[in-house]
Formats: structure tokens, sequence, C-alpha cells
């Protein structure tokens, strides 16, 4: 099939999603066309996170924004949908797969229009298209329309399906593809017993918690968290990987809390599958999560959960399983967790090792991409 992906080409689980979806679609023989308006992060590189090499059968075009000093505003939308149309017309695209109703389905069903219907629209929902019309209520008309003018409809969780259902009164069927992983990047990586020794010099624990740092993480209430278990008397470090808008926040509660010298803000990094293996829990305290794909990478490397109760996450987090569920905001709950886990080596070890099982049994590349194909082919028999 010749297939035409859309998606925020920044730092975000959507974007990654996409961008694995769109390497695993061209390994398997499909012809793969991102069209964004920069180079999707992580499209460089199969088996690495950040190493560039070519892959055969993907393509990227890039949306071009040209200025106008009568355009106050940029026309991405519209520059999107002049794209998709242009690509369609000379790569013979079957399907546009829309990650986001708002704008990408919306530049898709233009497109549509415009190429007398001659093009198939399937498109994906993250969430965080639901967060923003709770942010934006005139957004809902048009994010109804998007998703209801669309071909075939997914949702990465079954607790966005439903939200979606409920919040918009959708008629349409939306079919629940959970997000996966690619288990050749995240697995346990036999090296990272050097890198654990350079983070925890004197043989600490390490905690992790990997995001964008927007305020609906809530990465407060893991640092707090922490710092009950640093009252505790356990020797931790606590690993913050990633950027956004609360770093700063996060970093002056640290000092306010006299837990600065604990805690290593790493910033954004390409190698998360070396850090997540060096570390002994994953924290995820989010007040919003449609699914939570980073939990799922810690999961995949042998890295034991300490997640919120909220959203998709007991869909991907198995309470006392795979880690444990805790309710969210309830900062002692995440401590004592953390506490049980720290001071029980042999059950920590073992959530670790149901987390890793768990994924390899519903959430690998090879279960998951056949379901999307299926999508595409229902779409392509409209
Ligand atoms: O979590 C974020 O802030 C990024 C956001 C995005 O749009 O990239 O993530 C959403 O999509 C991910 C991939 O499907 C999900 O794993 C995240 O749970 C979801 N985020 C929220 O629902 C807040």
């Amino acid at each position: 099939m010749n297939i035409g992906i859309t998606r925020y080409p920044t730092y975000g689980g959507s974007g990654i999603v996409a961008t694995e979806l769109g390497k695993s679609l061209a390994q398997r023989g499909h012809k793969v066309h991102f069209i964004t308006y920069a180079l999707p992060m992580r499209l460089t590189g199969i088996g690495s996170t950040s190493n560039a090499e070519y892959i055969d059968n993907i393509f990227y075009h890039e949306v071009e924004m040209s200025t106008y000093p009568l355009f106050e505003f940029p026309l991405y939308e519209l520059a999107l949908a002049s794209k998709m149309v242009e690509v369609s017309n000379y790569e013979k695209l079957d399907l546009i797969h829309a990650h986001y109703a708002i704008p990408h389905a919306t530049s898709a069903y233009l497109a549509k229009q415009i190429l007398a219907g001659n093009l198939k629209i399937v498109t994906t929902l993250h969430g965080t298209d639901i967060t923003l019309v709770g942010q934006e209520p005139s957004f809902e008309p048009l994010m109804k329309f998007s998703i209801e003018a669309s071909d075939v409809v997914t949702s990465v969780s079954e607790y966005l399906r439903r939200e979606t259902i409920d919040t918009f009164g959708i008629q349409k069927e939306i079919i629940a593809i959970p997000n996966f992983v690619d288990t050749d990047i995240f697995h346990r990586v036999a090296g990272a017993k050097n890198l654990r020794r350079m983070l925890s010099p004197n043989g600490e624990r390490l905690l992790v918690h990997v995001s964008n740092f927007r305020p609906v993480k809530r990465i407060s209430d893991a640092i707090k968290a922490f710092k009950i278990v640093l009252d505790s008397g356990i020797k931790a470090k606590f690993l913050l990987v990633g950027d956004g808008p609360d770093r700063a926040e996060c970093e002056a509660l640290a000092r306010e809390l006299g837990i600065w010298n604990h805690t290593r803000f790493l910033g954004k990094q390409a190698e998360l599958a070396s850090i997540l293996s060096a570390s002994d829990i994953f924290l995820i305290p989010s007040g919003n999560e449609s699914f939570g794909l980073a939990a799922l990478e810690a999961m995949a490397c042998g890295v034991p959960v300490i997640s919120s109760d909220i959203g998709g996450l007991p869909e991907v987090n198995v309470d006392g399983v795979t880690g444990y569920i805790v309710k969210m905001g309830d900062v002692q709950a995440i401590a004592d967790r953390m506490i049980t886990l720290l001071n029980n080596e042999s059950l920590r070890k073992q959530m670790g090792e149901a987390a890793l099982e768990h994924t390899l049994k519903n959430f690998t590349k090879e279960q998951i991409v056949p379901i999307y194909e299926a999508a595409y082919e229902k779409a392509m028999n409209l």
C-alpha cells in the first residue's frame, strides 16, 4: 500500500508511535510517506533511538510554510492539505493516516475533497485531542466532524474510545488499538551496569521518570514521594528525563525540599533504553494519560511501574503484577509502594520480569502493526 502519515514531528508519544508504525510498515513492504513540517523524531535509524540509517520505502515530504505580510498567522493546515494533495497525485497514495483529529484529519478531509474522494482517511486519536477540546470548547464541532468524516477511526486505548464516544456523542465505530513498543530498541541493555555505576556511584537505588514535563504529568507528586522515600533512610537517586514547561518548577521543588543532590535532571535523551535498563522503578503519576507509552517502554526494559489510576494507564500497568497503581494525587501511596519495592528486591525483580512478559505478550510491533494494516484494509474496502 502507499500510505501517507501525518504526525507532530516533536517530542511526544503520538509522534513516536506514528514513526515506529511507519518504519514497521516500510519493513513489511509498504511505501510510507511522512508528510509533516520537520523531520520526525526517531525517523532516523532502525534498531537504535539515535543512529542515523537509511530506510528504503520511507519518504519524507516537508510542508513548507511561506510567509506573506498579509497573512498574520501561518496557514499550516492549508499548507498541509495542499502537500497531501501534491504527494497523493504524484505518489498515488491509497490513504492518509492522520495522528490527531485536529488539525491532521481536518487537513486530510480537505485534501480528500480536492481529490474528488480518491483518498481514504484513517485517524488515530491519542488523547490530547480530547484535552484540547476541554481547553477550547469552540473546537468541538470541528473535532466531531473530523472524526466522523474519517473512513476509519482508531484510539490508543479502550478508555479513550469510551471517552471520545461520551464526549462527542460519536456514532461511528472507533477501534481501540493499543500502542506498541519496538523490542529491538527497548529491551534490557547489557551495558547498562556501567551507566548505573556512573549514575549511582555509591550504590543508590535508581528511580526514573520520562516525560515532556507538562502539568498533566504531575511530576511534583513523584518528587514529593521521593522525598518521603529518602526520609525513610533508603539511599536513592531520582532520574528525571525530558524537558518542558514544568522543568524549572520541578527543579525548584527539589531544591526547596532539600533533595537536589539526590535528583538528576537529564533533559532530553536519545538512548532511553540504557537509562531505563539501569533503573529500578519507573514513576508515572499523571493526572491524565490516554495510554502511557513511556511506561510501556520502561516495562519492555524489565522495569516495574508505579502509576496513577487514571485514563488508559490500568490497560498498560497491572496492579500488583507489573508494578502498582495508586490513586492519582496520593503522594504517600506512591512513596509507600516505592518503599515496598526497594525493600524487597526479589519482589521488585519479579514485577520487572512480569512487566517484560506482559509487554511481549500484548504490546509488540509484531502484534499491533498487523491490526493497523487490517484497519487500512477496512478503509480501502469502504
Ligand atoms: O503525553 C504527552 O504529553 C504527549 C502526548 C502526545 O500527544 O504525543 O501523548 C499522548 O499520546 C501518547 C501516544 O499515544 C500516549 O501514550 C499518551 O498517554 C498521551 N498523553 C496523554 O493522554 C496526556
